[in-house]
C-alpha cells in the first residue's frame, strides 16, 4: 500500500480493513457462525426462532465483505501462475465453495432459483455450505498463523466489526425491501426461509427423504401398528382396526426449503395411549419407521399429535408415508417420521435420535 490513497471511500476502507490475520480468522469464524446457526435454524418453526434466521443472514451478509478484503489481498497469488503452489488449488477450490454458498444464499432469498430434478434449491445452498466448512479448515492448516495480539487495537477492532455487522443487517433490511418493492418470487417466504407448495393431498407437495430413507411400500393388508413400553397393555392395531376420526389443519415446513398447510385426517396418538394405558411415569413418546428413522417427543405434546392416514381428503400415498405418518405440529418436517409401524412410550428422551435420522437408509 505505497500508492497514496486520497480519496475519503478508500480512507474508509483502508481504516475499516482488519490487519491480514485477523480478516483470515474472522471468516473462519464467521464461517463457523454461519453453519452453526443455519444447522440450528433446521429446528425452528414458529416465531421465537426469527433471531437464528435473522443472525445467519446477516453472519452471511458480513462474509461478503470479510472475503471482498481477503481476495483483494491474495488476489495475485492467483493470477500471477509463478506464484502458485501447491496449496493454490486448495485456496481456489475454497474460494469457490464461498461463492457458491453466498450466491446460492442471495437466489434463494430473492426467489430466482431453478426448479431442479430431484433436490430443491435450497439443499445445494447447504450443501455448498457443508463443502465449504471441510475446504476451509483443510486450507486453514496448509496457512496457519494465529492473530496476534498486534492484530487487536480494542477501540478500532471493535469498531470495524461493529460497521461490518451493521452493514450486514442494513444489507438484510434493504434486501427485504427490494423484495417487496419488486415483488419478487422470495418475497412470500415463511419466516424459515420456506416458500409455499400450495394445493391439497398428496400431489401438492414433494415427498421427501431427510438422507437416505427408501422403504418398499407398506402393505396395508400385513400392516401393524404396535404401542409398547411404559405401557399397562401393550396392542397391537391392524390397519382396519385404526379409527382416522381425527382432523387436523397443520403445517409441514422442510428444511429443504418449502412448507405446505394440509388438513390432515388420521388417529389421534392421545387415544393410542390411552388406549395402551400409558403409565404415568410416561415422559416421551417415540415414533418409529419400518426403516428405523425415529423421532421422540414429548408425551404432553403427543397426546395432540396426529398419526395421519390421509391428507387432503386422499389416503396417504406410500411417498408421503403411507399407511401412517406423524403430524407434529410445530416441528420441522424431519420430524414427521413416515411409515410409522412402532410407538414407544418412554420415560427418557432418545439423544441418539439424532444420529439415527442421518444414517437409517444405509445398509
Ligand atoms: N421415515 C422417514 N420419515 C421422514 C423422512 C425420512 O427420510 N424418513 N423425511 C422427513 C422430512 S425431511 C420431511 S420434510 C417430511 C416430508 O414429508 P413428505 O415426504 O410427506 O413431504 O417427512 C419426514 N419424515
Ligand atoms: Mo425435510
Amino acid at each position: 500500500m505505497s500508492r497514496e490513497d486520497t480519496t475519503a471511500r478508500e480512507r474508509f476502507i483502508r481504516w475499516l480493513r482488519p490487519p491480514p490475520r485477523l480478516v483470515d480468522w474472522s471468516i473462519f469464524t464467521v464461517v463457523m457462525l454461519a453453519t452453526a446457526s443455519g444447522v440450528l435454524s433446521f429446528l425452528g418453526v414458529r416465531p421465537v426462532w426469527v433471531p437464528v434466521f435473522w443472525f445467519h443472514r446477516v453472519v452471511g451478509l458480513t462474509l461478503i465483505v470479510l472475503l471482498w478484503f481477503k481476495l483483494s489481498r491474495v488476489r495475485y497469488r492467483v493470477t500471477r501462475t509463478s506464484q502458485w503452489q501447491a496449496s493454490t488449488a486448495l485456496s481456489i477450490a475454497t474460494a469457490l465453495a464461498a461463492f457458491g454458498t453466498i450466491g446460492t444464499g442471495i437466489m434463494w432469498v430473492f426467489g430466482y432459483v431453478p426448479d431442479l430434478p430431484v433436490i430443491q434449491f435450497l439443499t445445494v445452498h447447504v450443501a455448498f455450505g457443508l463443502v465449504l466448512v471441510v475446504l476451509m479448515v483443510a486450507h486453514q492448516r496448509t496457512r496457519f498463523r494465529p492473530p496476534s495480539r498486534a492484530d487487536f487495537d480494542r477501540r478500532r477492532t471493535t469498531m470495524q466489526f461493529s460497521v461490518m455487522l451493521l452493514a450486514g443487517a442494513v444489507t438484510y433490511r434493504l434486501q427485504e425491501l427490494l423484495n417487496t418493492t419488486l415483488n419478487t418470487p422470495g418475497k412470500q417466504r415463511r419466516l424459515t426461509g420456506s416458500r409455499e407448495k400450495s394445493g391439497s393431498g398428496n400431489g401438492a407437495f414433494p415427498p421427501t427423504a431427510w438422507v437416505a430413507d427408501d422403504p418398499d411400500p407398506v402393505e396395508r393388508e400385513s400392516y401393524e401398528l404396535t404401542v409398547r413400553g411404559a405401557v399397562d397393555s401393550p396392542v397391537e392395531l391392524s390397519y382396519g382396526e385404526l379409527d382416522p376420526d381425527t382432523s387436523r389443519e397443520a403445517l409441514l415446513d422442510c428444511t429443504s426449503g418449502w412448507y405446505t398447510e394440509q388438513e390432515w385426517r388420521g388417529v389421534a396418538v392421545g387415544d393410542l395411549l390411552d388406549l395402551a394405558d400409558a403409565d404415568d411415569d410416561a415422559t416421551h413418546v417415540r415414533f418409529v419407521s419400518v426403516t428405523g428413522y425415529r423421532w421422540s417427543i414429548p408425551i404432553d405434546e403427543a397426546r395432540d399429535a396426529l398419526l395421519a392416514t390421509h391428507v387432503g381428503g386422499e389416503r396417504l400415498s406410500h411417498g408421503h408415508g403411507a399407511p401412517l405418518r406423524l403430524v407434529a405440529p410445530g416441528r420441522r418436517g424431519f420430524q414427521w417420521v413416515k411409515w410409522v409401524e412402532r410407538i414407544d412410550v418412554r420415560t427418557r428422551g432418545d439423544p441418539a435420535q439424532w444420529l439415527v435420522t442421518l444414517i437409517s437408509g444405509f445398509d
